[in-house]
């Protein structure tokens, strides 16, 4: 970096003790330096400084009272990054880690992942240290209750609409739009990854899992290879790593592993999602219960070993940095030849390099992951014309927006002169909308 390293480095010195947040930054920086020696214009502009900066950052206290009456506090975010496209959109994650800077670096990454669905959201996330692990129904009730409570103030269908991440699916989604109706007396789009009966759009719950297949698909045909007879491995087992799990085998792969934050299974006949499904959506249970369902698994301790099993294509679909440097060098040395990300964030820099560097074929999480927010804009369209569309026009709309992203993502690699790196291509091409809209907006954020 040369020009914008400085920008680099008002970061770190602005924002300490927020390493994810300085990392996302870094990436993203490094992929538009030679968009800033292009534009010289952006650089006077400020648009660097002003895309780093959040907007707007809220931070709250969320009480709440737990069966047995006792009373709790978190801590609640909604850090509002960039509205220069679209209101703001992005995820709720609810989990102990959650902290300022985790937040930030999600609201940052959102900025180019919505850009890239071609569809007009800004960027956005929020979340609290809520863990709910171990809770009562009703105790996520109130809690969701008690953090939309605050939340209904700074949103709106034109302004803010949150949807789930970590830890937030369809039921806490159901209780933070019931208490958010009650605040406003409004029924609108503010929330997506609603319920079908109340306006959630069909197909959303699939959506990042599905979306995340479909761009890997165009990425690997574009290589001359298909996800038809080859090994996956794919880490998490919640909202995306199910829906992945789905589409990869129905586009013929043989997914053999799936984890927790608590150790990983491995099903060399492949992994039955059904049971997955009613362990983990039914029951809110744990992975390693598979085994007990199909004694021929075998549960190990510990989610890290799960990149040791040999794969084709391996999908990280857990957490941010789950798989570092030397987990990325085994999974080469065994053989991996793409890796797609669903989760946000989930190869540290050190693993990015070993992809690159082995031409592995890479889907970087703001493009390959975005088939969940894209969808979410399709629900908020569905929303504002008060229509609803089928689960296969839905599927089919997101599958043309996963083939534009690559497209998009490798023909700004090819542009900027690096063909094979997604990285670069997605950061480029999803900077470029919103640079141009920050540009001809002026000075007013
Ligand atoms: P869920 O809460 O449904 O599932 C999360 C899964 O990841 C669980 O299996 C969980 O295990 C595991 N996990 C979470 N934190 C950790 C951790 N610190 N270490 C190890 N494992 C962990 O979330 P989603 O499936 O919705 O989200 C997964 C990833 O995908 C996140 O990075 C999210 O930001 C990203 N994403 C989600 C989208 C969506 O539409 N939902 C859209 C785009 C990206 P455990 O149960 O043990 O905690
Ligand atoms: O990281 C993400 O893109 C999400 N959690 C989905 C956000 C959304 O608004 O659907």
């Amino acid at each position: 970096m040369k020009i914008l390293a400085s920008v680099y480095e008002e970061v770190v010195k602005r924002n300490p003790g927020e390493p994810e947040f300085h990392q996302a930054v870094k990436e993203v920086l490094e992929s538009l330096e030679p968009v800033a020696e292009k534009h010289p214009e952006y650089v006077k502009a400020g648009i660097f400084e002003r895309i780093v900066e959040p907007e707007r950052q809220i931070m709250f206290r969320v009480p709440w009272v737990d069966d047995n009456g006792k009373v709790h506090v978190n801590r609640g975010f909604r850090v509002q990054f960039n509205s220069a496209i679209g209101p703001y959109k992005g995820g709720i994650r609810f989990h102990p880690s959650v902290n300022l800077g985790i937040i930030k670096f999600l609201g940052f990454e959102q900025i180019f992942k919505n850009s890239l669905t071609t569809l007009p959201m800004g960027g956005g996330k929020g979340g609290s240290d809520f863990d709910p692990k171990g809770k009562s129904d009703m105790e996520i009730m109130r809690f969701c209750q008690s953090f939309m409570f605050e939340l209904a103030r700074h949103i709106g269908p034109d302004t803010d609409v949150p949807a789930g991440d970590i830890g937030v699916g369809g039921r806490e989604i159901g209780y933070m739009y019931g208490m958010y109706k009650k605040i406003r007396n409004d029924f609108t789009g503010v929330l997506t990854g609603k319920g079908i009966p109340y306006g959630g759009s069909l197909a959303r719950t699939e959506a990042t899992g599905y979306g995340l297949c479909y761009f890997m698909d165009e990425a690997l045909k574009a290589k001359g290879k298909s996800f038809e007879g080859k090994t996956v491995v794919i880490s998490g087992s919640g909202n995306v790593a199910i829906y992945a799990t789905k589409k990869a085998t129905e586009l013929g792969a043989k997914v053999v592993a799936l984890s927790d934050s608590n150790g990983y299974v491995y099903d060399k006949d492949g992994i039955k999602l059904e049971t997955v499904q009613l362990i983990k959506e039914v029951q809110r249970g744990r992975i390693s219960e598979y085994v007990k369902h199909h004694p021929t698994a075998i549960y190990k301790d510990g989610c890290k070993g799960i990149w040791t099993i040999p794969c084709d294509i391996a999908l990280p679909c857990a957490t941010q940095n789950e798989l570092d440097g030397n987990d990325a060098a085994i999974l080469v040395k065994n053989g991996c030849f793409a890796v797609g990300e669903g989760a946000n964030m989930p190869s540290t820099p050190e693993a990015v390099d070993v992809f690159l560097k082995n031409k592995i074929i890479y889907g970087p999480a703001k493009a390959a992951n975005a088939g969940g927010v894209a969808t979410s804009g399709l629900e908020m369209t569905q929303n504002s014309m008060r229509l609803a569309w089928s689960f296969e026009e839905v599927d089919a709309k997101l599958k043309d927006i996963m083939k534009s992203i690559y497209k998009n993502a490798s023909e700004a690699a090819a542009e900027y002169g690096d063909p094979d790196n997604l990285v670069m291509g997605a950061n480029i091409a999803g900077f470029k909308k919103v640079a141009a809209a920050m540009y001809a907006q002026g000075v007013a954020y």
